[in-house]
């Protein structure tokens, strides 16, 4: 990377998101820069949140909004806001025609006049019961491809994790990053809040073929079924070896990065209590599974 000779370390040729995905798409002869613009839209509407999560605090941001999202869970003013930024920006690219929130009962129709051809499924701030703690939280997203001419319907969105052209995850934490795959790898870029731009700093990030660590809440062990039980007992009474260690956030961005940068295991297995488990399927489940196949790691139901 070339540097100029000021005294100040600036990169004079930085490898922006925007600039890494455009060459990754001029790889494509069918591609357009319509990915393109639409990662830039999200882009902003990360950079806003992030903006919002750390001045929370001082501007009274924290809290609950007094509302509940579609899962039931209480939303917090921070939800309500990343959620309108996430909604308003991917409306104005002219480039989606539907958007499903995990913070939206129903599915959003985009204005005919606005349509194009990405329907995006994203989580706008997940782990936001960390939020007034601190702890490390994101923003999910999936992108699928409208193959027809047809009126928009919310089948548009019930696809297959298989048929995501595209996921990634932002991360709010000691720094404020984007991670994203378009089919073709796993990229990382940190914010540099000093030119307002997301820089590569994580190219193909790759998951380890072995970790040393495993992540589920301990908690719900009495409603595990025995297959976890037994597996999570193989973790830490290994027949050989050190037991691995464990570590859980209960922010789902914040435990698979963790994840894909040092290996090891994500879960969250249905229980007893929970029968069909608690992550969403469009908009945790599929992204994340999608970014750890892309990272060269194994993703299940
Ligand atoms: P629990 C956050 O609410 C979330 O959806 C994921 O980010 C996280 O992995 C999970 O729930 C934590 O759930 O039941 O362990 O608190």
């Amino acid at each position: 990377m070339s540097k100029s000779s000021t005294s100040q370390a600036i990169d004079v040729e930085p490898m922006t998101l925007t600039r890494f995905i455009l060459a990754e798409q001029k790889k494509y002869p069918h591609a357009t820069g319509d990915f393109t613009a639409l990662m830039n839209f999200i882009q902003t509407a990360v950079k806003a949140t992030s903006s919002a999560v750390r001045k929370a605090g001082i501007h009274s941001l924290f809290g609950i909004s007094g509302t509940a999202n579609t899962s039931g869970d209480e939303q917090k003013k921070l939800d309500v806001l990343s959620n309108d930024l996430f909604i308003n920006m991917l409306k104005s690219s002219y480039l989606t025609c539907l958007l499903v929130s995990e913070e939206n009962d129903t599915t959003i129709v985009v204005e005919p006049e606005k349509q194009g051809k990405y329907v995006v499924c994203f989580d706008p701030l997940d782990g936001s019961s960390n939020i007034d703690c601190l702890v490390s939280i994101g923003s999910i997203f999936g992108v699928y491809r409208k193959k027809d001419d047809e009126p928009v319907t919310e089948a548009d969105a019930l696809k297959p994790g298989t048929e995501l052209v595209a996921a990634g995850y932002a991360l709010y934490g000691s720094a404020t990053m984007i991670v994203v795959s378009m089919g073709n790898g796993v990229n990382g870029f940190m914010l540099d809040p000093s030119i307002g731009e997301f820089i590569l700093t994580e190219p193909n990030m790759k998951i380890k073929p072995r970790g040393k660590i495993y992540s589920i809440n301990e908690g719900y062990s009495q409603f595990w079924d025995q297959a976890t039980a037994k597996y999570v007992e193989s973790k830490k009474y290994p027949k050989s070896g050190k037991p691995y260690g464990a570590r859980y956030i209960g922010s789902m961005v914040a435990d698979v990065h963790r994840t894909i940068v040092y290996g090891g295991i994500f879960m969250y297995p249905a229980t007893t209590e929970a029968p069909k488990g608690k992550l969403r399927l469009l908009y945790e489940a599929n992204p994340m599974a999608y970014l750890i196949e892309q990272a060269g790691g194994v993703a299940t139901t």
